[in-house]
This record gives structure tokens, C-alpha cells and sequence, in this order.
């Protein structure tokens, strides 16, 4: 029988007459009940997000021509932003949460010092011979590395090298501006402390030991190199032979979190010939094709990631990947919203 308190249809603001809609205007009121569907969907949220395919071979020559176009006096960043159309390109969001950019440093070009808000951690997609500079740890940029610049520290972006270096910027500055949160600080570049402190965290399985003294740092890792995350992978992948799932999480050593506190980050290995299904997630995720490539397919699209391509595909979405070499395995980065999605609540595997 039907329940008596409930309608499917609820009023529309057509139903009610102008002067009264005309006076809640005038008090700054709105009635919830033609707008209660659209803010509460039934069972699944309404996504923005769109599978968006962003190929390298597309981008990287209309990146490097902004290298002679706009001296990087003149863009402090020089970056191209992968935005999703679903968000309107004006936004330069990824997805709810995550802005993804492809910035170019030319041999001898700084991007000064700055610090701001939002999280961000850089993927080296080609190049050699650039660092970034980060709370004073220099680190050097090669391919596959992943450098954290979370919220606070003071960065810059420096290049000894002779060819051009790009590399792939993810941040939480979606989340960070709707917060009315995101602002910067530019500043003087900051002294390079001697040593290198990460690499005391780069060894698995141990750690420096934090019951006498920790390191006082909040984010005690800030480069997470390529070479160490890939034998990583291929030693999970050999001593676990059955495993479908592949993948390590970059996380803080000293507390054993995600590495920072909005964005996730993951790296995925793909062995040859395999087609990995991962289910729906709350989270909308990011893929970029580190080694090798694989076909993607979500949200009825089946796009072809190749070497430093990169994607997005929204949350509550279940994914295929599939290796296209039947030889070599195929080495992912992934970045998703889970972090965001864990600490509000709302984090969920379908
Ligand atoms: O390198 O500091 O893609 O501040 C966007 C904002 C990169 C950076 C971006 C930034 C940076």
C-alpha cells in the first residue's frame, strides 16, 4: 500500500504563486522542497566528473609552445590544466577535489618560492636535471618520482639540466577553494638544509625510531623515488603470485597515514596481459600511465591510456584495467579522493 506521507513528485516552484515566491526572494529564503531531489539523489550522488582522456601526445606539444610563448616571469607556474568539461573548463577541476596541471621548466628557469594552502604533490613524467626545493629538502626530479609539497611548505621548482622537464601536478585545490580556504604567500628562496633526510625513510620495512625523538616534521618523506615504489611492485607481484591487486599506497613512514591529508596516491602495477577490475568507490580517481599502457574502461568509455597519458574517471564507478602488453607489465600512478572521503565519512566501496 502506498505510504500516505510520502510523493514521489514533490512541489515545483511553479506551483506556488509569485508574490509569494517574489517575498521569500526578498528575505534571501528559498523552499527546499523543489530542489530536495536534486541535492538528495536517490541511492547515487549526481557526479560532474566525466571519464576524460587526456593524451599526452595532445598536450605535450602545445605545452612546450607555451614555453616560447610566455616566459616563466610571466606565469610564476607555467602549466596547462587538465580540466574535466563536465566541471566547465573555466573551473580547472579534475573532479570534486582534485585539480591535475602538466607544468614545463625549461633548462635554467626558476618558479620562485611560494607556499599555499592546498596540498600538492608532483608525478616527473619526462625530463632530467630539474629539483624542487621543499622545506629546504632539495629534490632531484626523475621520471616516476613523486615529491610532496604539502599545505604550508615554502617550494620552489629549479632546472640544471639541458632538455625540457614536465611532470604531472596534483592538488587538492578544488576542495581547498570551495572551502574559502586557498591563498599563497610568496617569499625569498629558502636555504638548502644539508643531507637528505627522506632517504633514512626509504628503506622498507624499517624506519628511524620515533620513541625518544621524532623528526618534528610533519611530513618526514617529501620524495618517494620511482625506483624504490616500481621494486616495491614487482616484489609484491612476484611473492604474491595469485594477487590481482597490484598496487602500494605512498604514506607518511612515521605514522603509517595516507602520505598527505586530502588526496590519496597509489601506485599500480598491471602484470602482462592483465585485466584488473576494480569496484565502484565513493572516490573519484585519477590514472596516469607511468610504464606501458592499458585500456580503461568506465562509465560505458573505453579509452587507451598510453605512456604519460592521464585520466579521470568519477566516483561510485567501477573500473577496468587492462594491460595492453602481453609481455611487460604496465607500472600506473593513481591519485583518488579517499583521504577527503575517510575523514568526512562518506567513504564507500560498492
Ligand atoms: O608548482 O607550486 O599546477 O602553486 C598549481 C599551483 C603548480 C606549483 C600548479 C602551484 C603549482
Amino acid at each position: 500500500m502506498q505510504d500516505p506521507h510520502r510523493t514521489e513528485a514533490l512541489g515545483r516552484l511553479e506551483d506556488l504563486p509569485q508574490d509569494y515566491r517574489d517575498a521569500l526572494t526578498a528575505q534571501n529564503l528559498v523552499p527546499l522542497w523543489p530542489s530536495l531531489r536534486g541535492v538528495l539523489p536517490p541511492h547515487i550522488p549526481a557526479r560532474k566528473t566525466q571519464v576524460t582522456h587526456w593524451p599526452y601526445a595532445g598536450l605535450r606539444p602545445l605545452l612546450l609552445q607555451a614555453g616560447e610563448l610566455t616566459p616563466i616571469e610571466k606565469a610564476e607556474r607555467r602549466v596547462l590544466v587538465l580540466a574535466n568539461p563536465g566541471h566547465g573548463l573555466e573551473k580547472m577541476q579534475a573532479s570534486a577535489a582534485m585539480y591535475l596541471g602538466m607544468q614545463l621548466l625549461l633548462p635554467g628557469e626558476l618558479a620562485p618560492a611560494h607556499r599555499h594552502t592546498p596540498n600538492a604533490v608532483r608525478m616527473v613524467v619526462e625530463g632530467e636535471g630539474a629539483w624542487t626545493l621543499v622545506g629546504g629538502q632539495k629534490c632531484p626530479m626523475a621520471r616516476g618520482d613523486l615529491i610532496l609539497t604539502p599545505t604550508g611548505l615554502w617550494h620552489e621548482h629549479g632546472h640544471d639540466g639541458s632538455g625540457p622537464v614536465i611532470w604531472l601536478d596534483v592538488l587538492d585545490l578544488p576542495l581547498v577553494y570551495y572551502t574559502e580556504t586557498s591563498y599563497h604567500v610568496n617569499g625569498p628562496s629558502q636555504p638548502e638544509q644539508p643531507g637528505n633526510a627522506a632517504q633514512a625513510y626509504a628503506r622498507g620495512g624499517v624506519v628511524p625510531t620515533t620513541v625518544y625523538q621524532r623528526s618534528g616534521q610533519r611530513y618526514p618523506m617529501l620524495r618517494y623515488p620511482w625506483a624504490d615504489a616500481r621494486a616495491a611492485l614487482l616484489s609484491l607481484a612476484h611473492s604474491e603470485p595469485g594477487r590481482d591487486c597490484v598496487q602500494v599506497t605512498y604514506i607518511n613512514p612515521e605514522t603509517g597515514e595516507d602520505a598527505e591529508n586530502i588526496l590519496g596516491f597509489y601506485a599500480l602495477m598491471l602484470r602482462p596481459g592483465q585485466t584488473l577490475a576494480l569496484p565502484a568507490r565513493s572516490p573519484a580517481q585519477v590514472f596516469h600511465a607511468i610504464e606501458g599502457g592499458a585500456d580503461v574502461e568506465a562509465d560505458g568509455h573505453t579509452l587507451t591510456l598510453a605512456e604519460a597519458d592521464t585520466c579521470a574517471v568519477p566516483g561510485y564507478t567501477p573500473v577496468v584495467l587492462k594491460n595492453r602488453s602481453a609481455t611487460e607489465p604496465a607500472f600506473l600512478f593513481m591519485a583518488d579522493e579517499a583521504p577527503l572521503h575517510r575523514k568526512l565519512g562518506v567513504y564507500e566501496v560498492r
